[in-house]
Formats: structure tokens, sequence, C-alpha cells
């Protein structure tokens, strides 16, 4: 067949609308497109000029674009899989393109997946999606590895995990998100760039290493400032933007450490002078090395993976922490004026009534600023999922963004619920607000002092020619 048109969509839940609340609530009706459907669009488009992607937490979808396109690729998180299938199977009513799903989702589930879609393609799609098209140009049912897909017969023939891709340095065109240019300014959206892929640990309930595996890939420094730059010009050019900030987005940018000190020094080397967020384990807090160069090139936050207070959870679920050291790692991010973020996961069988005051007492005491709560959710794929699949309450993909899926052993769903709501309201309380505005000149000296001294010891570090 002839390929002369494609269509990428992102599904949106919920899906974007036009409110005052996407001034100032991140993830409400307007969000980050995906990065990894955008750098398959960029991929594609050197092939087929018309091709153009459509988010859902962008805009709305233009359906008469999409229908009369040769093939639409739809790539889905969990928490949007259903609004994916549903899109599914509307193009699939309405038009004869070869719909294809794909995606963290899909990879985890081909089966349900394959029962929207001509075909799913599993895991990373970065060299795949050519070979698929490639397939579909010579008339050939496209049966590689990483294609599952329901035959006339209805059997399911699912070949299994492809290899990952040897080229990752693909820089996304933002342009090619319908819409997107018009939206960028928003302050609630903020820059994002993907550096690596893989993890090398292997926590019990994270589906990104059943996808993107162990071995750890990088992109190379000066492509990745390269992306870095195209990002901030992308969302700020000429737009006055109160918040910015860019997203590096990587799952544990630290893992090759020599690797992540080539990018830092790559940025501190560029022209670029903006403010970066990054989620981290809480080992690097224990990197006095890295840290300096955090701060030297911009990065005023650290996101850390907490997910639990107790010991006894960390063992649990496989985590490779414990309580002391976060908190000693707390304190040295702290000591070099980075504001540290606790991201943390409830419904661990340990946790008992009174877990909600007990995390935030901890963010307190240690300083944390700025919580994300998430209750446990269960990938098919994962440990979790094998382990707690008679735990759950059901498997309405489109609750799992936070919200209490399963049974936990020691308190109720809608007790815990709760408990997600007392650790928020505490945590993010009227009188703790007022405290911190009165306190906001202080603070802001605090701050300011503790980058002054550790740029101070970062250029003493580089002087030394440590
Ligand atoms: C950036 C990010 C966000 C951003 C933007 C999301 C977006 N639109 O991409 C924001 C802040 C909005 C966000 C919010 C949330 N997020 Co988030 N987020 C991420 C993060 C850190 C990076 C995503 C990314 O850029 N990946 C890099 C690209 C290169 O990879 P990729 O997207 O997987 O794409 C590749 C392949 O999957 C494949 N592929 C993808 N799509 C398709 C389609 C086809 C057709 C094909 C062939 C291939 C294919 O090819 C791509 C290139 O190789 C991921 C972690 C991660 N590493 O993915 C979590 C992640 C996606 N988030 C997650 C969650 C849970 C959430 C929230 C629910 C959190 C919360 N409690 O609020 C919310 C949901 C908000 C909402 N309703 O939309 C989970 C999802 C778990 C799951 N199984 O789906 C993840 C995986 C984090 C985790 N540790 O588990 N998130
Ligand atoms: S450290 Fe983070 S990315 Fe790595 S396996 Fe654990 S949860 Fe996944």
């Amino acid at each position: 067949m002839e390929i002369r048109k494609v269509r990428f969509i992102e599904p949106g839940a919920p899906p974007y609308r036009r409110s005052l609340l996407n001034l100032f609530v991140y993830d409400r009706y307007i969000r980050n497109p995906s990065t990894g459907l955008m750098t398959l669009a960029t991929i594609v488009q050197r092939q087929v000029p018309d091709t153009l992607m459509y988010s859902e937490s962008i805009s709305k979808v233009r359906w008469d674009d999409c229908y009369d396109a040769d093939v639409v690729f739809i790539g889905a998180f969990t928490f949007a899989a259903p609004r994916g299938y549903a899109i599914a199977d509307k193009i699939r009513r309405h038009s004869k393109a070869v719909v294809v799903i794909g995606g963290l989702h899909a990879t985890a589930c081909p089966e349900e997946a394959a029962k929207h879609a001509d075909y799913v393609l599993l895991g990373e799609g970065d060299e795949t999606i050519l070979s698929f098209l490639d397939a579909l140009r010579a008339d050939q049912v496209p049966s590689f590895d990483g294609i599952a897909r329901f035959d006339e017969d209805g059997v399911l023939h699912d070949a299994g995990m492809p290899k990952p891709p040897h080229d990752i340095d693909t820089i996304p065109n933002r342009h090619l998100v319908w819409n997107y240019h018009k939206m960028a300014g928003h302050n609630t959206l903020w820059g994002q760039v993907h550096a690596s892929r893989g993890c090398p640990y292997n926590c019990d309930y994270c589906a990104l290493v059943r996808l993107y595996g162990r071995r750890v890939r990088t992109r190379s420094p000066q492509n990745v400032v390269e992306d870095i730059r195209q990002c901030i010009a992308f969302h700020d050019e000429g737009r006055h933007r109160i918040a910015t900030m860019l997203w590096l987005t990587d799952d544990n940018f630290f893992a090759d450490r020599e690797w992540a000190l080539s990018v830092l020094d790559a940025i501190i080397e560029s022209d670029i002078d903006y403010r970066f967020t990054i989620q981290a384990r809480y080992e690097v807090g224990l990197d006095d090395e890295m840290l300096e160069r955090l701060a030297k090139a911009g990065f005023v936050e650290l996101s850390l993976g907490i997910e639990f207070i107790d010991d006894d959870s960390f063992q649990e679920f496989h985590k490779r922490s414990t309580t002391s050291e976060i908190e000693r790692a707390i304190a040295n991010i702290h000591a070099h004026g980075i504001r540290a973020r606790g991201l943390f996961i409830f419904g661990a069988p340990g946790d008992r009534p009174g877990v909600g005051k007990a995390v935030a007492n901890f963010a307190i005491e240690n300083g944390i600023q700025g919580m994300l709560l998430q209750s446990m959710y269960f990938i098919p794929g994962t440990p979790v999922y094998d382990r707690f699949k008679g735990d759950l309450l059901h498997t309405n993909w489109e609750k799992c963004v936070g919200n209490v899926v399963h049974r936990p052993r020691d308190i109720t769903p809608r007790q815990l619920q709760r408990e997600m709501i007392i650790c928020s309201k505490t945590y993010y309380s009227w009188r703790r607000l007022f405290h911190s505005l009165a306190h906001l000149p202080e603070e802001l000296a605090r701050e300011q002092h503790a980058t002054v001294a550790s740029i101070a010891c970062c250029s003493r570090a580089s002087s030394s020619g440590r």
C-alpha cells in the first residue's frame, strides 16, 4: 500500500477542555504531550512528510483529518488506555486507516490492546515503527519481533519484545503536535527532555524496567543539550512565563554516573541559563561532586522517589533504600542549595490508620519542598501485580492516577484514601502556608546564600581540577 498520510494520537484522561483552571492547575485539562509519541512522529515524518500528532492533553482531535490517514498510531500509558481504545474503535468504525496501538500499557497488556487495533507494536518504537511501515508498503503482514495481533480466526499472534533501538538520539519535533505551539506558553506546562532509558534496579512495582530493561542506554551529551535548547525556545519564545522550569524526565538519570556528569558539564559549558528539575534516587544526595555540578548547571530541585518511610516496606518491594540514608541524603541536598521534592507511595502492607500524618510529618521534619502522593497501582507484568491481583478493587485503568485501587492488608481502601487526604492537608495546611509567607524573605536569603556557597564550592572544585 502507499503511505501518504500518518497521524499519531495521544489519548487524554481527561481530554483537553478550555478552562481557567488550565492557567493554574497542572494535570487538569492541559498536560504536556507524550515525548515518546512525539519522538516517533519525528522519525516517521522524515519518510512521510504529511505526519502530524494530536495530543488530547493539548487540544481536541480533528477527526476528519485522521479518518483519511493511511495509518493511525495511538500510544497510551495505563491511565489513558481506555480512552485510547475508544479512539481506536472510533477510527476503525469511520475509516480504512490501519490502526496501531503501542506504548507502555499496550506492551504490558498486548492481548487487551489487540482487540482494538489491527496491530500492537510492543516496546520502544524508534526502529520497529519504520520496519512496520516498510512491511505495509510491501503489502506484507508485519510479523517481526515486537508485533502482536489477532488474525481473522481470532487467534492471537504475539512475537514478543523487540530488541531495544540502537539510536535514541532523536530530538522530538514539538511543532508536529497540533496546537502545542499555541498552548506552550501556559505556566503549567514545563518543557520536558528525556535523556536516557533503562534502570539497573528492579523495584517490584516498576512497569518501566519491564519496558526499557535494566541496561541503561544514553543519548550523547551534545544531543541532549541541543534538545534542551530547542525545548526552551519552543516553550518560552516571545512569551512572559512566570514559572519557567525544564524537567529532565529520566527515571534514573544518575544510573550511569560518568555520563550524567558529562551531560551536566555540557550544560554548564553551553550558553544555557535555565532552571531544571529532575527525578532521582536518594544516592545522588550523598554524591557531593554530582550535587555541586547539578547546582552549577541550574538544577534547583531534585524529585526524590522516597516512596516509603519504613524499612520493612523497602524490603517488601525490593526497593534498595533505607529511611536513615534518605534523611541523610535530603540534608546534604539542602546543604548544596537544592530543593528536595518527595514522591511517596501509599498502600504497602504495613500501612495502618495514622500513616497519612506520619508521612506528612516525615516530609515536614526533613524540610521537603513539595510532595507527590500516589497509591500503589498494579500493572500486569510487574511482580506486584502477580502478588496482589486477587486484592484489586477493579481494573478500570483510568483510576490508576493515584487513587487507591486495591484492598491493603491492615487498612480499608476508604481509610487509606482518607489517609492520603490527611497527609496532603497536613503538609499543605493554611498554617504552614502563612508561616512560609511570613518567613519568605529569610527563606530566599538562605536559599541564595546556599546557592552562592555551592557555586563557590563548585568553582573551587573545578579550579582544583576535580
Ligand atoms: C513526563 C511524565 C509525565 C508528564 C507527561 C505525560 C506524557 N504525556 O507523556 C505528566 C506530568 C503530565 C505526567 C503525569 C502523570 N503520570 Co507520568 N510520567 C512521565 C514520565 C516521567 C516520562 C514520560 C516520557 O517522556 N517517557 C520517555 C519516552 C521516550 O518513552 P515512552 O513514552 O514510553 O515512549 C516510548 C515507548 O513506550 C514506545 N511508544 C510509546 N507510545 C507508542 C505508540 C506506538 C504506536 C508505538 C509503536 C510505540 C510507542 O516508543 C516510545 C519511544 O521509544 C514517565 C516515566 C517514563 N519513563 O516513561 C511517567 C509515567 C508515564 N507517569 C505515570 C503516572 C502514573 C502518571 C500520573 C498518573 C501521576 C499522578 N499520580 O498524577 C499522571 C497522569 C496524568 C494524566 N492524567 O495524564 C506512570 C504511568 C504508569 C503506567 N503504567 O502507565 C509512569 C510510567 C511513571 C512510573 N514510574 O510508573 N507524567
Ligand atoms: S529505581 Fe525507579 S526506575 Fe529504577 S526500578 Fe526502581 S522504580 Fe523503576
